[in-house]
């Protein structure tokens, strides 16, 4: 066994305070790169977060893991970076991967990555912080079909005493695949077969980051779709070691959030995490010095139809100061409560009089010509972020987002649109998200209000959102 040596990181909230771009309530790293959540646990009354960091730039290359810790799930203390490459089968870098308490023992189960291959490691832990590799790999070879190079982000979890551990994958380079192995001790692991593989070609051509778990009697199985970017999920039973899906539906769109990791905890929530890429190019990262995000902290649910609920957890309400709005008004045909802000947690009830268009411009300037726009469209059922002038900075991404929202006869629209500088995460009647970057040049885009291009009750609170660095002593 080898010890990871921990890099102490330099005390850098005031950096992150500083700096416009970067979000106050989303997770970010202190600097420097950070992209998948990975292993996040509760251990000892407190929630651990890790995520694949690179402690050396702003873009992605030489994976280390990184590490932050909270007690209520709001406030986040950063801690030593908690794995990072050396000799063996993780030279290349320490790939994605998740916590399970094996016999009281804390171990992460992860991807060593190396030019040629990728491989299940294995590291365990007292503490949390101090991490000790097992020498060598447990799993060196994927089953026949699957390529050594898409092998990898290992989720491990037991079920009737028995360990089970999900590895993404992808066959013959085509499709995406999750395979499915078991263990008696969590060390030695025997492949059984693939758990379910991609039954459509538009789901990639791999998927990463599986992530299988209960919720009530069903089972969820949610995979990051690469190249597209965004996660689709299915549910259904697991039965005699295999998944019977009977229910898929889109998880992120496209484009948004990525690398979904969930967790079970203590209180019989699932909680889960995704990763919020950057949107603007290498040198505009490089120049503020960190790039990426995390969602906000999501609980899952199933309908009785067995579709994903999903909403941010209570706990981020805790971080609401003043109000920035409250109105419950019939708006008509223009724009109106109007409100300013750039770090705004906001909730917006809709009861639609026509089909016409309705939702929140954000981050406008004064002229209005930089400003972002959510609209719900019922005609199209249709959710869309349109950033076309979201930034007059040419190196950011700025084409539409959509996602697809069909509301019942005589439902309202209920949009939770969490708004944190650069991020926007629009959850909508608990049931479809659409995450998104924006990245507005001029101080003065703060401007927000409600439109209709046709009439609509609309109810409207707002509240300014505080910061989740910096625990209470
Ligand atoms: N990121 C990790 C991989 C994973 C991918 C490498 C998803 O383990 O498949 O940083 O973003």
């Amino acid at each position: 066994m080898s010890m990871t040596e921990n890099i102490n990181k330099p005390a850098v909230d005031a950096v992150r305070v500083r700096d416009p771009h970067r979000p106050r309530f989303h997770f970010t790293p202190p600097m420097n790169w950070m992209n998948d959540p990975n292993g996040i646990c509760h251990h000892d009354g407190r929630y651990h977060l890790y995520y694949q960091y690179n402690p050396n730039d702003a873009l992605w290359g030489d994976i280390h893991w990184g590490h932050a810790s909270s007690a209520d799930l709001v406030r986040w203390r950063d801690e030593p970076v908690a794995l990072a490459p050396s000799s063996g089968p993780d030279e290349g870098g320490c790939f994605s991967g998740s916590f399970a308490l094996v016999y009281g023992q804390p171990t992460i189960y992860y991807t060593g990555y190396t030019d040629t291959a990728q491989v299940q490691c294995m590291a365990t832990s007292d503490d949390l912080q101090r991490w000790r590799k097992v020498d060598g790999a447990l799993i060196e070879l994927p089953p026949a079909g699957v390529p050594r190079d898409q092998f990898r982000d290992p989720y491990v979890f037991q079920h009737r005493d028995v360990w089970y551990m999900v590895v993404g994958a992808s066959l013959n380079g085509e499709r995406g695949q999750c395979l499915l192995y078991r263990s008696d001790d969590g060390r030695d692991w025997k492949y059984l077969h693939p758990l379910y593989t991609s039954p459509r070609l538009q789901l990639g051509v791999m998927w990463e980051c599986p992530n299988f778990f209960p919720i009530g009697d069903k089972w969820v199985l949610s995979v990051s779709v690469w190249q597209n970017m965004g996660a689709h999920y299915f549910v259904g039973r697991f039965e005699n070691e295999r998944f019977v899906p009977e229910f898929d539906d889109v998880l992120d769109v496209d484009g948004s959030a990525f690398a979904h990791l969930t967790f079970m905890a203590p209180d019989g929530r699932a909680l889960q995490w995704a990763w919020i890429n950057e949107q603007r190019s290498a040198d505009l990262m490089r120049a503020d010095g960190w790039a990426g995000a995390m969602t906000v902290p999501r609980v899952l649910g199933l309908t009785d139809a067995g579709q994903l609920t999903i909403r941010p957890v209570d706990e981020i309400g805790a971080l609401r100061g003043d109000v920035a709005a409250a109105a419950t008004c019939r708006v008509g045909g223009a724009e109106t409560v109007a409100f300013e802000g750039r770090h705004l947690d906001i909730e917006l009830d809709v009861e639609l009089l026509d089909a016409k268009p309705v939702g929140l411009t954000l981050l406008a300037s004064p002229d209005g010509l930089e400003a972002t726009r959510i609209v719900y469209n019922p005609n199209m059922r249709r959710l869309t972020v349109e950033r076309a002038r979201s930034s007059f900075n040419p190196k950011t991404e700025r084409q539409n987002q959509h996602a697809h929202l069909y509301l019942e006869p005589g439902e309202p629209l209920r949009l939770r649109v969490l708004l944190d500088a650069t991020v926007i995460e629009v959850y909508a009647n608990d049931r479809v998200n659409l995450t998104s970057r924006v990245y507005p040049t001029l101080g003065s885009s703060v401007g927000a209000s409600v439109f209709a291009e046709g009439y609509a009750n609309v109810a409207l609170k707002a509240w300014q959102m505080g910061d989740i660095y910096g625990e209470p002593a």
